[in-house]
Formats: C-alpha cells, structure tokens, sequence
C-alpha cells in the first residue's frame, strides 16, 4: 500500500527518462503516484500529465499543500483539472470560510478528489499544526474531503486520527524511510497508504529497492496484526 513521491533532484539531466524509469519499475507495485512541487517546478504542467500517460491505472496526487485564498486556489484547480490528476493536497490551518469552503466546491466541481494536512512528519509540526490536530480533523466533515495526510512518524497521531474519524476517509503517511519511520508502521497504526519518495526514487534500482520496502511493510503488518 504505497504512494510513490516523485520529487526529482535538481541534479537529474533528464526529467523524461527519469520519470520513464521509475514509472516502468514500479507502476505495478505501487497504488499511485504524488507529485509536488519539485516536479512542477522542474518539467511544468507537462511533466503532470507525462505522469498521467505513463501511469494510466495509478492514483495521481498533486501534492500542492494548497495555503491560499479560496479563489486563487480555485484558479490552481481549474489549471490541474486538464493534467487528469485524481486529488489535491491542501493545508488546513487556512481555515474554511473563503479558503477550503471554496476550493472543496472547485474540487467536487472538477471531480478532483480533496486531501487534508491534518499534521507533518517533521519536527515543526509540533510546534503550531499540532496543537489543532482535533479541529483540523473536524473540517474533514464540513469540506468532504476524501483523505487526509498524517505522519508515519509520529504514529500516535493516526491512531487518534482513525479512532475519531472511522473508516470513511483515507489515511495518506508520509516520513517512511529517508526521514525515519519504517514501511508498515504507519498502517499498523491505521493508515490506509505509506508515502515513500526518496528511498526509492534515489536508488540506482528502483524496483528491487521497492521490493525490499514492500517486504518489510508486509512483515511489520503481519507482527502487529498478531500482537
Ligand atoms: P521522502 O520519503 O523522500 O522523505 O518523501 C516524502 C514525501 O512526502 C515528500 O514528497 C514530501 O513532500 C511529502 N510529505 C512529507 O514528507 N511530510 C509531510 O508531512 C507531508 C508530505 O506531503
């Protein structure tokens, strides 16, 4: 159950063939694809849809972290509709009226699926986001959004995410690998997708990398299924 994050380092010469080869490896393997800002920055709306073609059955999550007045936000998603991305990411500390309550109209409007930063996997988070973690989860309700994004490391925050929430919405986890946490953690605590980005995009093979990831995930599920 993962998410491939493809953020392309500013040293890699060919955007095209770097894409090309980590979808080939790993579209089988994987439930979708986020791309951010590195990659819009990098190969524009273009680069969105080489996505899209290339990886016609998998999820695709612009991660914008969306932090705007609602219009604006709502002028993003009008652009994003025509790259046939399935959902968006937004912030939620904007807050509803004029911001998300605009843009979650824009969103079913489009029919673009609408994910919520309810908390983050660094350690900032902690100062500011966190402390509004139960409210943040609250606009989940009011904006229908779809999934919302908590970090794998700090699993207590999606155990208290899922038990408030059920199991209407979907638990996107980020922080696996590179920044600490280990593949299944997050599921374990009641996660529905791991986001994984660099431990596999920077490895020279992808696919076994991957692999190695997916083992470990299946194995920490297991241990904590049993316990
Ligand atoms: P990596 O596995 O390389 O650390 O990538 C994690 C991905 O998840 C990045 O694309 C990052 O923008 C995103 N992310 C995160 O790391 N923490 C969050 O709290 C929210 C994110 O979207």
């Amino acid at each position: 159950m993962i998410i491939l994050a493809l953020d392309p380092g500013a040293y890699i010469e060919d955007l095209d063939e770097w894409l090309s080869k980590i979808i080939d490896e790993t579209k089988d393997l994987v439930v979708g694809y986020k791309v951010g800002l590195p990659l819009l920055i990098a190969g524009g709306l273009e680069a969105y849809r080489t996505v899209r073609e290339k990886a016609p059955n998998n999820l695709l999550i612009a991660d914008l972290k969306f932090a705007d007045v609602g219009d604006i936000m709502s002028m993003s998603i009008d652009h994003l509709s025509k790259t046939g991305v399935d959902a968006v990411i937004a912030h939620s500390f904007i807050g509803y009226k004029d911001a998300l309550d605009k843009l979650s109209m824009k969103c079913f409007e489009r029919n673009i699926k609408l994910i919520l930063v309810i908390s983050m996997s660094h350690r900032g988070s902690e100062e500011y986001i966190d402390r509004h973690v139960n409210e943040f989860i609250e606009l989940t309700d009011k904006t229908g959004a779809w999934g919302v994004v908590a970090p794998a490391t700090r699993p207590e925050i999606i155990k208290n995410i899922r038990e408030r929430i059920g199991d209407r919405i979907k638990i996107f986890s980020p922080g696996i690998g590179f920044q600490g946490a280990e593949p299944g953690t997050a599921i374990c605590h009641g996660a529905d997708y791991e986001i994984i980005g660099r431990a596999v995009t920077t490895s020279s093979n992808p696919r076994e990398r991957l692999l190695e990831i997916l083992e470990v995930q299946r194995e920490v599920i297991e241990r904590c299924k049993r316990s």
